[in-house]
């Protein structure tokens, strides 16, 4: 697919405060490739290790949509979607050790704090999700992001498996302290009648233009946490993974992620 605006790190151009630019104006970054063969390789092998033995675990337990219909250990984030949290440590990482660290610490603060990880993949044949953010905007006004997400690419993903796509500069207008007209919970969860174009309903603003990359292994995206996106569908005969570390500022301790309250094994605490 042709390049993008937000390729501009590919060739090794962009300075980090060129690359901080983008993601206050755009609210999400491609660095491409990012992470070396190694790391991803071993990133890989963890993930699909847990995916697998927590979905043995699932069996056929019930199971909803939505991570209060979930587990601690398993969300299905939308048909056939899994989100599995994985530690830094169960990653065998030390997350401030990463190539992101810089820049996320840039944004958020020295003391900024790891707030989740994990993997999710997407089955074949599971259809894209709704449009939606991670998390809400705490002021009135426009502040700089309390959160940034991590995605990583843990082997090639075209298109036809269903990256993330983004709507470019969607985090400046998904504020629903400054426009009541955006119902907050048709925000954060997923929710059929939110579109891009919900954000400029009744205003002379652009609508805000959708953005999807196919990506190499080792690719990251960074985003901001208000940010509107969704995981598209998996149209290919294999299974998506991409592994994911989100940040807070320190202090910003609102979870609309993982709201489960229940485990799949009930206090035993399983081998794996
Ligand atoms: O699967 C993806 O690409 C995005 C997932 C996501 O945004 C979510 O489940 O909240």
């Amino acid at each position: 697919m042709s390049k993008s605006r937000s390729d501009l790190s590919e060739d090794g151009r962009a300075t980090q405060a060129e690359q901080i630019q983008r993601l206050e104006s755009d609210g999400f970054l491609l660095l491409s490739p990012f992470l070396n063969a190694d790391t991803v390789a071993a990133l890989s092998a963890v993930s699909r290790e847990r995916l697998q033995a927590i979905r043995a675990a699932l069996g056929t337990k019930e199971i909803g949509i939505g991570s209060a219909a979930g587990y601690d250990e398993i969300v299905q984030r939308s048909p056939g979607r899994w989100d599995v949290p994985i530690t830094p440590q169960q990653f065998g990482m030390v997350d401030r050790d990463m190539p992101w660290w810089g820049l996320v610490s840039a944004i958020l603060g020295e003391n900024a704090e790891h707030s989740f990880s994990g993997v999710v993949s997407s089955d074949p044949g599971s259809p894209a999700q709704h449009w939606h953010t991670d998390s809400p905007h705490v002021a009135k006004e426009h502040l700089p992001a309390h959160a940034i997400n991590v995605f990583v690419a843990l082997h090639d993903v075209p298109l036809a498996m269903g990256p993330t796509e983004f709507a470019r500069g969607s985090h400046v207008l998904s504020n629903h302290l400054s426009n009541p007209s955006l119902v907050l919970n048709e925000l954060i969860y997923q929710h059929k009648g939110t579109v891009p174009e919900t954000l400029v309903k009744n205003t002379e603003t652009k609508t805000p233009e959708a953005c999807a990359h196919s990506m190499v292994a080792g690719s990251c995206l960074i985003f901001d946490d208000r940010l509107l996106h969704r995981g598209l569908g998996n149209q290919s005969d294999n299974t998506r993974h991409v592994a994911y570390f989100a940040y807070r500022r320190k202090g910003y301790t609102e979870n609309t992620h993982f709201e489960s309250k229940r485990s799949l094994f009930e206090g035993k605490m399983p081998n794996i």
